[in-house]
């Protein structure tokens, strides 16, 4: 029924999404956290139910800046997007979330679509997917569940498919060490051959903006941090203390990222798998990085991944851009 073997499973003939699609290797990656100096763990684990439900939330905090100035961006230019996209094209989201990016894009194409969208959180996405539906009943509509970060064999092209356009949008690229970008855009560029990308990337700006939109005062991005540690109890069997992590979140100017870490605020014990940790005060969990771009930085990125820069879109204020990435033949 699932199909396992492209390290996706489509969810349009089954009814629920199962529970273990494609099982993360949560447990090694945490205990190879807890183990490694520094720690640090894959902010994909961030991605639980309640994760994405916190992290749509964090969208909606008015620190938090990037979720709005894309979305402005994709409705101030929509239909220019939509002329670069032409008709009959395949549009493949990778880390596709709730599915709200693509709406403005799906109002403003003219000639059908097919839309792929790709998350790591079945059960959310297959709800948005459901909802997207009977928004758009004329789209055809797979969503995919799976690391789209893993290697990736994405369904044939239907006949009737022209191109195939990458959305890679929300600067998810931002969480990928650049070295790990380059990879990833390079294996964009094979899927994506004799199509395009459309890559959002949050830019470099004023420190202070950047710090205030990891650190809302609702304190929604804490809670979205530290429910790892939440997950980790109830999937894992660890018995992370919650009240000895503090939430952390600083721009590191020279490498142009912000980190996220949980802080130990007093020295712990960590249990997990029959073994046991420990953490000194002031001792951090890496959580994630976001990296910032430039215009120009960006480009260059995709130019040594083989895409061909072309237009670019971005908000009055520059804060967030959008890239329009040709992979000719
Ligand atoms: C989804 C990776 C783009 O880095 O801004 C938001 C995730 N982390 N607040 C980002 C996030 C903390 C977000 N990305």
């Amino acid at each position: 029924m699932l199909k396992q073997e492209f390290g996706c499973s489509t969810l349009t003939d089954i009814p629920f999404v199962a529970e273990t699609i494609m099982p993360e290797p949560f447990l090694s990656d945490m205990i190879h956290a807890l183990a490694d100096m520094p720690h640090a763990l894959s902010p994909k684990y961030f991605y639980d139910e309640e994760g994405s439900r916190l992290f749509d939330r964090i969208c909606e905090q008015p620190e938090y800046y990037p979720t709005r100035c894309e979305m402005w961006v994709l409705r101030a230019c929509a239909s220019d997007i939509a002329r670069h996209i032409g008709s009959h094209a395949e549009i493949v989201e990778y880390g596709a979330g709730s599915l709200h990016k693509i709406r403005p894009i799906l109002d403003a194409l003219d000639g059908p679509a097919h839309y792929l969208p790709i998350d790591i959180s079945g059960e959310h996405l297959a709800a948005s997917a459901r909802m997207l539906q009977e928004a758009y009943p004329e789209i055809s509509i797979a969503p995919l569940i799976g690391d789209y970060t893993g290697h990736l064999a994405l369904p044939e092209k239907p006949t009737n498919v022209k191109k195939r356009i990458g959305f890679f949008p929300g600067s998810t690229l931002g969480n990928m060490h650049p070295r790990e970008a380059l990879r990833f855009l390079r294996m964009l560029r094979t899927q994506l051959h004799g199509g395009a990308l459309l890559l959002g990337v949050d830019l470099i700006k004023d420190p202070a903006i950047l710090h205030a939109a990891y650190n809302d005062s609702q304190g929604v991005t804490a809670a979205f941090n530290l429910n790892v540690l939440t997950r980790a109890n109830r999937e894992l069997g660890a018995d992370f203390d919650l009240d000895a992590f503090a939430h952390c979140a600083f721009y590191n100017a020279p490498e142009h990222r912000i980190e996220m870490h949980l802080m130990c605020r007093k020295p712990q014990e960590i249990h997990l798998d029959g073994r046991c940790f420990r953490m000194s005060q002031g001792e951090t969990l890496h959580t994630e990085n976001s990296y910032k771009f430039t215009i120009g930085g960006l480009r260059t990125l995709a130019s040594e991944a083989g895409f061909v820069p072309a237009t670019v879109w971005t908000d009055p204020d520059r804060m967030f851009s959008l890239h329009w990435l040709d992979a000719p033949e």
